[in-house]
C-alpha cells in the first residue's frame, strides 16, 4: 500500500499555532486486540485516508497497532472534528467487524485530541507517533513494522528522519503516557 505524503522537513514553517494541528488517538473497546491481522490494520488505514481527503484535512504521521492508533494530521473545521472522527469509527468498525466476522458493540472505546502548541510539540508528536511500535514492543527495528508512516519516511526522508530521532527523542516522551497505556 502506498500513500502520498506531505515532505515531512526537519525546519518547519513557524506556523503551528492557531492552524488546527492535532494529535489524535483511539482505542478499541476495552483494549480488544481486534487489529491484529495485517487486513484489519489495512482497512483502517485505507479509511483514515479517505476520511482525511473527504474533509480536507492533512494528514502527517500515522501508526496502526493492534488495539489504538494514533495520527498527527491539520484539520479543517474544528467543528466537523467530531463528525469527523465518529464517521471514521464507524466505517472502519462496520468493515472491520465484517472482516472478522464479528458482532460486537461497542468497537471503539473513544478517542483523545491533543492540539499542537509549537513547533517543537508538533516534532516530539511525529516522532512520537513513528517511534510507538517499539514502545509498544511490536519490533526491535522500525522498518520492521508497515503499518505507520515511518517505512515512507524511511525511504523518502531518511536523513530528516534520523535527525528528527536524534533531535526530539520520542523515547524519552512520557506527556502522553495517559492516552497510551496499551
Ligand atoms: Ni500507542
Amino acid at each position: 500500500m502506498q500513500f502520498a505524503l506531505k515532505k515531512y522537513q526537519h525546519a518547519p514553517a513557524h506556523l503551528f499555532l492557531d492552524e488546527g494541528y492535532y494529535f489524535f488517538t483511539g482505542a478499541v473497546y476495552q483494549k480488544r486486540r481486534l487489529l491484529t491481522t495485517a487486513k484489519t490494520k489495512e482497512i483502517f488505514i485505507e479509511y483514515l485516508f479517505r476520511f482525511i481527503e473527504k474533509y480536507c484535512w492533512e494528514l502527517f504521521e500515522w501508526v496502526v497497532l493492534d488495539n489504538h492508533y494514533h495520527f498527527l494530521c491539520k484539520i479543517a473545521e474544528s467543528l466537523k472534528m467530531p463528525i469527523v472522527i465518529n464517521s471514521l469509527h464507524k466505517t472502519t468498525a462496520f468493515h472491520i467487524k465484517k472482516e472478522l466476522n464479528l458482532q460486537i458493540k461497542p468497537f471503539w472505546y473513544q478517542y483523545w485530541d491533543r492540539c499542537i502548541r509549537n513547533d517543537k510539540h508538533y516534532f516530539e508528536t511525529a516522532t512520537y507517533i513513528l517511534y510507538n511500535p517499539i514502545k509498544h514492543e511490536y519490533v526491535d527495528d522500525l522498518k520492521d513494522y508497515p503499518f505507520s508512516s515511518f517505512p515512507i519516511r524511511y525511504q523518502q526522508e531518511k536523513e530528516n528522519l534520523k535527525a528528527n530521532f536524534l533531535e526530539y527523542k520520542p523515547q524519552y516522551i512520557s506527556y502522553y503516557d495517559d492516552i497510551d497505556d496499551f
